[in-house]
């Protein structure tokens, strides 16, 4: 098994509502290892980088203006499987529907507005984790 590493974004609605506590120490508790942790309100810029994959896509112009909206805070963790561990503890995209017991589901509803407000971002596969960690963490 090797240790993986994985980028947890909390993003704006979570920081503004006071949980950037609450979310990062589930997931230290679950036993992953913070190995980087900042603070930043992110550029235009760096977010296209991030979301490549879904320009084009309706909710793409209001994610970009959500995430830009305030601080978000990116960390690393790392692990045997974090990947799919993290995305397991962050619960499905849509808060309403997402398990209770997950960060998603237990914190997250729909607020009524265009992009789904769902608190946490994870890395979907080991070449995504590179990547956005190289994003985050490069300067
Ligand atoms: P994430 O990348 O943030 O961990 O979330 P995810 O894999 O569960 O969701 P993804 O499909 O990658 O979408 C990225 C983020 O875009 C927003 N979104 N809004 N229909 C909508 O309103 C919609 N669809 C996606 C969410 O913030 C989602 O996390
Ligand atoms: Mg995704």
């Amino acid at each position: 098994m090797t240790t993986e590493r994985t980028l947890v974004l909390v993003k704006p609605d979570g920081v503004s509502r006071g949980l950037t506590g609450a979310i990062l120490a589930r997931v230290e508790a679950k036993g992953y290892r913070l190995a980087a942790l900042e603070q930043l309100t992110p550029s235009r810029e760096l977010l296209a980088e991030h979301y490549a994959e879904h320009e084009g896509k309706p909710f793409y112009e209001p994610l970009l203006e959500f995430m830009a909206s305030g601080p978000v805070v990116a960390a690393v963790f790392e692990g045997e499987r974090v990947i799919e561990g993290f995305r397991s503890l962050a619960g499905a995209t849509d808060p309403t529907a997402a398990a209770p017991g997950t960060i998603r589901g237990d914190f997250g509803r729909d607020w009524g507005l265009k992009v789904q407000q769902n608190l946490v971002h994870g890395s979907d596969s080991p070449e995504s984790a590179a990547r956005e960690i190289g994003i985050w963490f490069s300067r």
